[in-house]
């Protein structure tokens, strides 16, 4: 099993029946593989806050839950996060943050083991599939027995890599949902959450006793010269490059076993620390005052590996990853026949400024669309159009863009389009609605009308919520058509005040959508005046290829469209001024 699919198992094995998240690499599956088990409810939420809410929700009612995000999805949720961990949780609460060192599929690197000090809230670490599986299970566990939230932190090696997992029978659901009414435990108003407050303290003490006691934090004593202190996979790279060393393998990274560290550090001549990102045991062990190596040898940045980690130890002070096998970088484009395309191009030519956001159309920042100029975080884009319209509009220096995918502007695009309206903006927003939640592998949202079990439901009327948020000027428009993207974006961008423009084609690989493949476009080599004019739309099936000059003739080479990758979209067509694509 894959990591995530072990996780998805485990929670199933706990009797765990609920489960809410937002999709998001490299947590994606866990909900996915999660929703297939019978009797279970899965939810995709609109956005982490959400799911987390329901979560709470659900475990309030007696519920076992289950909330699931990416890492940086915890930033989101981390409001309702930091409070209930002050309520506590009645059932159980599990949350899993999957985070992404080396930024595989993200727009930061945050090791998200700060939130569990932060928020107080205890972090289980699995550092492979069995692991994945057995950890979940017992975070359902202590978030029982301790009435905590408990964290599952997962990163992209362990969510991604497959081992073998073996199977537990799952202990059979028991119903045990009612309403109870407590409102000193869960209604933070100052002064009953000063008394919560004291309370999380006592816990966080009750959880330090447990960590010592946890099977999952492991003394392996072998060669005692070398002690090494680690958790999650840079364990396994360890292993694989020193078995002959003594470990201290944490399964629980927050809150510490110091008695368990004390006596480790007994038996062991010399310490190191070995952890991706932040020095989070490190700072922590050296505040108990035991002497250990860690960032003064080991990378702050970017995933381990093997090689990483005998280099640095065996270098001791001079880093340097061993070298990497060179293969050719290929970098990501918008897929053959992708709706977003159109618009892209389009934009890229107008002399605007585009705020963008994260999903697909992201990848159009670069050469040769260049239709996006900026990317923070999800909903990013309509705030940042609004400010910096704000900012310019009084000194006549123009309007602003910003583009969010539908599926973003459901997650946390709707508040600021409401600040828009209410506070009067200049901004021109384009909603790209492709039907569905394209980057992270197809994912239904509250615009695709079916939920995450695949039930059709209320389907959300995305020009009748602009509308409802106070936007007049809103146009629908084909981006395969790009007259009428370019005339509608001209004309928005000409009207003073806020405007919307959705942008409105299925994605191109989306199967429920039945998108129909056009018959493959081919270039007439007679008609082609090698303009290069085609090759602005950066799609992958058209190249260009050197001719040999023929006398009078200044054409140096032509397009040529690989049939197997076209769709037939059209957009080259349109391009192309001299009739050459058909
Ligand atoms: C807070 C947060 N949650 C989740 C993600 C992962 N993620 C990136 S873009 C995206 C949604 C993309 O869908 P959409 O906006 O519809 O654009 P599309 O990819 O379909 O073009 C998701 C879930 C993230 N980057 N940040």
């Amino acid at each position: 099993m894959s990591g995530n699919e072990a996780i998805a198992r485990g929670v199933y094995e706990a009797g765990v029946r609920f489960a809410a998240a937002y999709p998001g690499t490299p947590s994606t599956e866990i909900l996915e593989e999660f929703s297939k088990y019978k009797g279970v409810y899965a939810e995709w939420s609109p956005n982490e806050k959400v799911a987390v809410e329901v979560a709470i929700g659900a475990a309030m009612a007696g519920e076992k839950a289950l909330a699931v995000m990416k890492h940086v999805g915890v930033n989101v949720a981390a409001d309702p996060l930091f409070t209930v961990s002050y309520t506590g949780t009645n059932s159980a609460l599990v949350i899993v943050s999957a985070d992404d060192p080396s930024l595989h599929s993200s727009q930061n690197e945050q090791d998200n083991r700060n939130y569990a000090k932060f928020a107080k809230i205890p972090m289980l670490e699995p550092a492979d599939a069995q692991e994945a599986k057995d950890f979940v299970k017992l975070a359902f566990k202590i978030s029982e027995k301790f009435d905590t939230p408990v964290f599952l932190r997962s990163t992209t090696r362990v969510s991604h890599s497959k081992s073998v997992v073996s199977l537990k029978e799952p202990i059979a659901y028991q119903d045990k949902t009612e309403i109870k009414y407590n409102p000193e435990k869960y209604v933070m108003v100052p002064a009953l959450a000063r008394l919560r407050r004291v309370e999380v303290e006592k816990r966080m003490q009750k959880l330090k006793d447990y960590a010592e006691i946890f099977p999952q934090n492991k003394m392996e004593i072998n060669d005692r010269r070398v002690g090494i202190i680690t958790a999650g996979m840079p364990y396994n790279y360890a292993k694989d490059v020193f078995p002959n060393y003594s470990y201290l393998k944490l399964g629980m990274v927050y809150p510490l076993p110091e008695k368990l560290i004390r006596k480790f550090a007994a038996k062991v001549k010399k310490i190191y620390v070995i952890e991706e990102l932040d020095p989070f045991l490190e700072e922590q062990i050296r505040a108990m005052g035991i002497k250990v190596i860690g960032k003064e040898i080991f990378p702050y940045t970017n995933e381990f590996d093997p090689g990483i980690i005998e280099n640095a130890i065996k270098k001791h002070g001079k880093t340097k990853a061993l070298p990497v096998q060179s293969i050719p970088s290929r970098p990501p484009n918008l897929c053959p026949g992708c709706p977003h395309r159109g618009l892209f191009y389009v934009l890229g030519k107008q002399k605007v400024f585009v705020t963008g956001d994260i999903g697909c159309y992201t990848l159009s920042f670069m050469k040769p669309l260049e239709g996006l100029h900026s990317c923070i975080c999800m909903g990013a884009s309509v705030g940042m159009a609004h400010g910096m319209s704000k900012a310019l509009k009084e000194k006549g220096k123009g309007k602003v863009v910003g583009v969010i995918g539908d599926s973003t502007f459901i997650h946390s695009g709707i508040t600021p389009l409401l600040d828009m309206a209410y506070n009067k903006s200049n901004a021109l927003i384009v909603i790209c609605d492709n039907s569905t939640t394209a980057m992270t592998g197809m994912q239904e949202h509250p615009g695709t009308g079916y939920t995450l079990m695949g039930e059709p439901t209320k389907q959300l009327n995305l020009k009748v919520l602009v509308s409802a948020l106070g936007i007049e000027n809103i146009k629908v428009i084909d981006p395969y058509n790009l007259k009428e993207t370019r005339n509608a974006i001209k004309e928005e961008l000409a009207t003073d005040g806020p405007s919307v423009i959705i942008s409105q084609r299925p994605c191109v690989l989306f199967k429920r959508a039945n998108v129909k493949i056009e018959k493959a476009l081919s270039v007439d080599p007679d008609k082609c005046t090698g303009c290069k004019a085609c090759l602005g739309l950066n799609c992958p099936p058209i190249s260009w290829h050197k001719i040999e000059k023929k006398e009078g003739s200044k054409r140096e080479g032509i397009s040529v469209i690989d049939e197997s990758l076209c769709t037939g979209c059209g957009l080259c067509v349109q391009v192309c001024k001299f009739g050459a694509i058909s």
